[in-house]
């Protein structure tokens, strides 16, 4: 049985998860706009591991016995700067999943809550991943600048990245 302040957390992640997802479909869209099919697969494919992210939750929640409420997605920007910005937003989007993971933990913690500290643990893991897969871009991107061929290799590269569920 869970902690009442635990579920609303999670319940709350929940929602952080299908903002990243919905975040990451926006860029998408945006890379679709401007005809990078790859870096628009990688965000794609992206926006659909988010989804998996808000539904372990879901999963979790529902195993507990526990209430899930579901609250409404907030509008992702549409607009977007230059590919380096996009990147550097995905970065800073990831840091603050990271922090809000890290209150979770913290919050198990000081509710001696172990299953669901447990739980966390792949969420800490994939964190580490996930700003280390935006790091990469990221450090692509910089040593690339303005040369467009190097971009469009990147590009196809990125149109290689598949969905593991
Ligand atoms: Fe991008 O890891 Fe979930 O939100």
């Amino acid at each position: 049985m869970l902690n009442e302040k635990m579920i609303e957390a999670l319940n709350n992640q929940v929602n952080e998860e299908f903002y990243s997802a919905y975040l990451y479909l926006s860029m998408a869209a945006h890379f679709e706009n401007i005809g990078l099919k790859g870096f628009a697969n990688w965000m794609r494919i992206q926006a659909m591991e988010e989804k998996d992210h808000a539904m372990k939750i879901f999963d979790y929640l529902a195993r507990q016995g526990a209430k899930i409420k579901l609250f409404g997605i907030k509008e992702p920007p549409s607009e977007f700067g230059s590919i380096k910005e996009i990147f550097e937003e995905v970065l800073k989007h990831e840091q603050y999943i990271t922090s809000k993971i890290n209150e979770l933990v913290d919050l198990a913690e000081s509710l001696k809550d172990r299953p669901t500290f447990n739980f966390l643990q792949w969420y800490v893991d994939e964190q580490v991943e996930e700003e280390e897969n935006a790091n990469d871009i990221l450090s692509q991107l910089k040593l690339i600048g303005d040369n467009k061929n190097a971009l469009f290799m990147l590009d196809k590269e990125l149109s290689q990245r598949t969905y593991a569920p």
